[in-house]
């Protein structure tokens, strides 16, 4: 050949270089997957998605690692726009609220339908049967792969101006929710000025006394110490449950091995079970250490509950048909047969 040889072995030991590069590349993506969170592992929800990283990690021999990005970080603190983020790839996993996620996927506003699901019982039966698989059903049709379900908990009522036991306590305070229209409609249904910020907006406005209320799972409210700004009243009135659901992108989860996604789903549902039981059993404990803390706790007899289903009754009107008919009734008939 006329070709010199040192050439030879330099163009060779080039295309072996961009060989291996494109594989360490590929290999390195196909290793590390971003899961992002709206909680840290200080809470219940960033320890669910540690759960399932350490698992992962365990079991595939370190041959795939989840990295959990919390503080709804890779959507810039913006967490309603998570799961737009997932879909087209800047995100390869979540563990994400339903809350969150409605905005893009309207049949999870059934969680968020007030006074709906009672009781942890309630919730069980809707998640685990086929309620739950439709909505499942609903989030794979808009390109995103649902794994697993655990729970942000029920979302309790607090306030600085006093004691909460029926709507017209709600007149014209300024209440903090998240950035998902059905909220919108829930308190000022209850005479409330609802106002729409992200979690990471939240406290500073309660600081400030921008806000007068806000409502979150007791777990949140302890550990984020709420009422440290001010809070110093709750209202237990279970008003709705907030699931979390485990997910993947779709191009990911289609470039895994049948061995990875097996992998990925068993660790999820296990991880989610996992923190489901955890945050059921340190609810008690939570209470009591808020009431420790000086916290007025209110509990709602049967007629005062009820007087907060009669309040919000018309939501149900406007927003079945965005959620869909089956969708409720499915729910409806799961809560009742248990
Ligand atoms: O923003 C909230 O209130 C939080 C942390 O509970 C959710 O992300 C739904």
């Amino acid at each position: 050949s006329y070709l010199p040889s040192r050439s030879l072995s330099r163009l060779s030991c080039a295309l072996v270089g961009t060989a291996f590069a494109a594989m360490f590349a590929t290999s390195l993506q196909a290793r590390e997957l971003s899961v992002s969170t709206v909680l840290s592992d200080a809470f219940p929800w960033g320890q669910a998605a540690q759960k399932w990283a350490d698992l992962v990690e365990e079991r595939s021999d370190g041959e795939l690692t989840l990295r959990v990005y919390p503080n709804s970080q890779l959507v810039n603190g913006d967490q309603t726009r998570e799961f737009s983020a997932m879909r087209s790839g800047l995100i390869d996993l979540a563990v994400g609220s339903t809350i969150n996620w409605s905005p893009q996927v309207p049949e999870l506003n059934l969680f968020s339908l007030p006074f709906l699901m009672p009781d942890e019982a309630a919730v069980d039966a809707v998640t685990g049967g086929e309620a739950g698989d439709m909505v499942f059903e609903a989030i794979e049709a808009r390109g995103v792969v649902p794994l697993a379900w655990g729970e942000n908990g029920f979302r309790q009522l607090s306030n600085s101006s006093g004691e909460i036991d029926e709507p017209a306590d709600l007149e014209g305070l300024k209440i903090r929710v998240v950035g998902s229209p059905l909220f919108q409609d829930t308190f000022s249904a209850l005479g409330a000025n609802p106002t729409q910020m992200s979690w990471a907006d939240a406290k500073p406005a309660l600081t400030t006394g921008a806000v007068d209320g806000q409502e979150n799972p007791l777990s949140v409210f302890d550990v984020a110490r709420i009422d440290q700004v001010g809070q110093n009243h709750v209202t237990l009135w279970n008003y709705m449950n907030d699931p979390l659901i485990f997910a993947a992108n779709q191009q990911v989860w289609a470039s895994l091995s049948d061995d990875e996604k097996a992998l990925l789903k068993e660790t999820a549902v296990e991880a989610g079970a996992w923190e489901v039981a955890m945050t059921r059993e340190q609810e008690a404990g939570r209470l009591a250490d808020i009431q420790e803390r000086g916290v007025t706790v209110t509990e709602l007899s049967d007629e005062q509950y009820q007087a907060f289903v009669d309040a919000t009754a018309n939501v149900y009107d406007k927003w079945i048909p965005r959620i869909g008919e089956e969708l409720v009734e499915a729910a409806r008939n799961a809560i009742e047969a248990q």
